[in-house]
């Protein structure tokens, strides 16, 4: 098929996993095309089967705001229309689902059909999409959609509460390529980073409050103050500033390393004992399913689809939002206790099996297929 890929080039988790996604398909023969501002960052590999392509917004002296969406929908145009789609996927409601709506009009005043699948990722549904001034465009764009997906149970039942869709959505959870993690940790990585073999817990984000990233510094401390270890937190983001002061304030400074952005998380997280995700809401929790393809436990907090995918007492220990005193309390237990920490290693690694791109990305092509159908037979 001929796949069309709309999604944000950047760290987020819906352009990560979009990107993943395009990757997967493009190696089980499809063609894919990107259709983005910027070279999504996880695209850093050749295939012949992948096809970018970028949207250029031209500024213009009367724009304050230059009409991205506009630019978007005639790219999209463009795409359909010059390389044949199938279909066009676009991942993040905002503003693509509606983008792609004003697509699929125009190439049908031409007498093109292009169905258009729309998958909700998290935020664009219980941060942003709610928010009154997007509303009514996302409710109608998500209706107007040939098919929805979630990527979770609970983002889902989030999406009926919070818009009035009356189409059906389809569950597509995230998926992790274990292939990528088949490699033994490197030895002399773990010790530049934890010299007398502390324990290191590991988050990784976009550091937005919705993160709660203070929490991973307080409960970090507390750690400390009990086990040596070491924080490495990888990412950037607003909330940056604030960690840095509060890790001065809490004189932890010397065993916290900010990373940065890193597109190779693989040998990072694969010489980490503990990833920590204490998130206000989180719609599926990709960067926590990472962590488990590395054999790494969870400790989060138990909102949105967290529950779903951290299995409590088993792949790690969840806790209500805010709780750092028994998540704190958590990552001690497990860290202290070495056959403990083995088991539930292997329970994340099993974990994510269950989450291996081979038993989700056949679920996409399923769906694509019921279109190509259409798209053959009309
Ligand atoms: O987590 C973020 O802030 C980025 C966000 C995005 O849309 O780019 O991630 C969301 O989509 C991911 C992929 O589907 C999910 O795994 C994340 O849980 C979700 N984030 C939130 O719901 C906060």
């Amino acid at each position: 098929m001929r796949i069309g890929i709309v999604c944000y080039p950047t760290f987020g988790g819906s352009g990560v996993l979009a990107t993943e996604l395009g990757k997967a398909l493009a190696d089980k023969g499809h063609h894919v095309h990107f259709i983005t501002y910027q070279q999504p960052v996880r695209l850093n590999v050749f295939s012949a089967n992948i096809f970018y392509h970028e949207v250029s917004v031209p500024s213009y002296p009367l724009f304050d705001y230059p009409p991205y969406e506009l630019a978007l929908a005639s790219t999209m145009v463009d795409v359909i229309l010059n390389h044949d789609l199938d279909l066009l996927h676009v991942h993040y409601a905002i503003p693509h689902a509606s983008a792609a709506y004003m697509a699929k009009q125009i190439v049908a005043k031409k007498g093109r059909n292009i169905p258009v699948i729309t998958t909700l990722h998290g935020t664009d549904i219980t941060l942003v999409g709610r928010d009154k001034t997007y509303e009514p465009v996302v409710t109608f764009s998500i209706n107007e959609s040939d098919a929805i997906t979630a990527v979770s149970q609970n983002l889902k039942e989030e999406t009926y509460r919070s818009f009035d869709i009356q189409k059906d959505i389809q569950v597509i959870e995230n998926f992790v390529d274990n292939s990528r993690y088949n490699k033994k940790p490197i030895d002399a990585f773990r010790k530049v980073i934890a010299p007398n073999d502390e324990k290191i817990l590991i988050h990784a984000s976009n550091f937005r409050k919705v993160k709660r990233v203070e929490d991973v510094i307080l409960i970090f401390a507390n750690v400390h103050k009990q086990l040596p270890s070491k924080l490495l937190l990888v990412g950037d983001g607003p909330e940056r500033r604030f960690m840095e002061d509060l890790v001065r304030k809490l004189l932890v400074q010397d065993d916290v390393r900010f990373l940065g952005k890193q597109e190779q998380i693989e040998e990072i997280l694969l010489v980490s004992d503990l990833f920590i995700l204490p998130s206000e809401y989180e719609s599926f929790g990709l960067a926590a399913m990472e962590a488990m393809a590395a054999n790494v436990p969870v400790i989060s907090s138990d909102a949105g689809g967290l529950p779903e995918i951290n299995i409590h007492g088993k792949t790690g220990f969840t806790a209500p939002v805010g709780d750092v005193q028994t998540m704190s309390d958590c990552a001690i237990t497990l860290l202290s206790d070495e056959s403990l920490l083995k088991q539930f290693r292997k329970n994340a690694k099993a974990q994510a099996l269950k989450f291996d791109l081979n038993n989700i990305v056949p679920q996409y092509e399923k769906l694509y297929s019921r279109f190509c159908r259409m798209v053959c037979e009309a």
